[in-house]
């Protein structure tokens, strides 16, 4: 305290011990604010787990052998000879995918299921005498199989009289509702970039808050996917790879959906610090084309590259989701059937056997260990080591590292260290997020150490997993 010109002992001390309470009080809060990251809501947390799932192009262009409907089609073109979406679901099921998405309307406007807002629907068409419905019958299928069910709809449509016009908006907004209420629950909404002209020769203003707000209403655990998201972005390319640095933030001030997106590389790996909670989806088909064509049977992708793709997908964080287009009989074939089981066979073999069971695992913070379980340990942003010591050397060419996402990403960059008393390799890697698949060369290891040395908040890893995958399955 101040005593006119005199400062006493005391009131030194007394100042001095108020300055360190308002450091200690403030200082957290202030890191905190600092450090606020976003975070996944329930329904994308949920979404991460699905990992992988069915992409079903299917419509006229199947019958048409075209890509790009023209929208004129003439609805008879639609005659699946044996429409089978439970067979759909056991191949997705052997595939070991989660759900299927369907194309319940594309570019050419033709809606699969009966829409009041359309007269271009399998109302229309002669399969099942106009009474068929694939939505119907493909949400029930999915129900009974214990598969998430999505729908793709197109808002470029090259049909729709109003296409181009303030009353489109209404008709999607109509043909939402009606999806949303009679097939739901709706797991996956995907809205396509792709946008040109309509039938009457104009291009369409999308109502895109009064679409996302429909969403919200109806369905508040629906997941929607565009380029930019609400809830899952586009991962930039239609290859089914992401980005070997794989942000779940993105910014998305001042960009559109379609040909107005952030640039493709943006896409692909996120903002380190984007301010979105946006987590990249890989669509990829397993033919050349989206739509099934009779030519493409013999460029069915094989096991080993969809293993491929697999360890560029969800092993960089992000979700696959491989297209299998149904053929003209609405069923999928013996080509598709035999890769996706033979992919399926390829993952159980490859993680059947779990090297690090049989191994200690310490968590070494300077000289000292820290932790001996996983669970209970939580690292700083700063350097940290995990070190795997296996009870007798083990051959390893994979390890999986998966980060807790609940809370935020923060792995910016890691070693992997695998050593035996000859020799020591290391990987030099960046981000992790939910999963991380990384493969390397075989080697006989005594200790696989990870070396976190960048995180951007505090870390939470919760698992790691070392496998020995066959040797032409590491990543090319
Ligand atoms: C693209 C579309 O134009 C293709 O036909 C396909 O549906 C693909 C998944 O998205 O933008």
């Amino acid at each position: 305290m101040w005593m006119g010109d005199t400062l006493t002992l005391t009131g030194l001390c007394n100042q001095m011990k108020n300055f360190v309470t308002i450091i200690l009080v403030c200082c957290p809060l202030f890191f905190q604010a600092q450090t606020r990251i976003p975070k996944p809501t329930k329904a994308q947390l949920a979404w991460h787990e699905m990992e992988f799932y069915f992409f079903m192009h299917f419509g006229p262009n199947t019958f048409t052998d075209l890509e790009w409907g023209h929208g004129t089609e003439k609805e008879e073109v639609f005659n699946p000879t044996n429409l089978d979406c439970e067979q759909w679901c056991r191949i997705a099921k052997a595939a070991g995918a989660k759900g299927i998405i369907i194309t319940a309307k594309h570019h050419d406007g033709f809606c699969l299921w009966p829409s009041k807002y359309s007269k271009h629907t399998v109302r229309e068409s002669k399969w099942k005498d106009g009474k068929g419905d694939v939505l119907k019958e493909l949400s029930m299928a999915c129900k009974k199989y214990g598969l998430k069910f999505g729908v793709y709809i197109s808002p470029w449509d090259r049909n729709h009289p109003d296409y181009g016009t303030e009353k489109y908006n209404d008709v999607f907004v109509n043909m939402m509702k009606e999806i949303f209420t009679n097939y739901g629950p709706i797991w996956e909404l995907w809205w396509d970039g792709a946008n040109g002209e309509g039938p009457n020769g104009k291009k369409q203003v999308y109502d895109w808050h009064r679409f996302e707000r429909t969403v919200r209403e109806l369905s508040p655990n629906t997941v929607v996917f565009s380029d930019i998201g609400p809830d899952i972005r586009w991962c930039g390319n239609e290859d089914g790879i992401a980005g070997k640095t794989n942000w779940n933030t993105l910014d998305t001030a001042g960009f559109k959906r379609g040909a107005g997106g952030p640039p493709q590389d943006t896409l692909n790996a996120g903002n380190i610090n984007g301010k979105n909670w946006i987590p990249a989806e890989c669509d990829v088909s397993i033919r050349p084309g989206w739509f099934y064509h009779k030519t493409e049977d013999s460029k069915v992708k094989t096991p080993e590259q969809l293993f491929q793709l697999y360890l560029k997908s969800v092993g960089r964080g992000a979700n696959l989701l491989l297209n299998v287009p149904p053929d003209g009989r609405g069923l999928i074939t013996q080509y598709d059937s035999a890769a996706l089981v033979g992919f399926e066979k390829l993952k159980e073999e490859g993680f059947k056997n779990d090297l690090v069971k049989n191994a200690t695992v310490s968590i070494i913070s300077g000289d000292s260990i820290k932790a001996k379980n996983l669970n209970a340990w939580i690292m700083n942003c700063q350097e940290e080591f995990v070190n795997v010591h296996f009870k007798k050397p083990a051959k390893i060419n994979c390890v999986i590292l998966k980060e807790s996402v609940k809370d935020g990403q923060s792995v910016q960059k890691f070693y992997i260290q695998v050593r035996n008393n000859k020799k020591l390799e290391s990987y030099m890697h960046t981000t992790v997020g939910r999963k991380r698949i990384i493969t390397f060369p075989a080697i006989e290891a005594d200790d696989l150490m990870i070396h976190f040395v960048e995180g951007k908040k505090r870390i939470k890893i919760n698992e790691i997993n070392a496998y020995l995958i066959d040797e032409k399955l590491i990543e090319r």
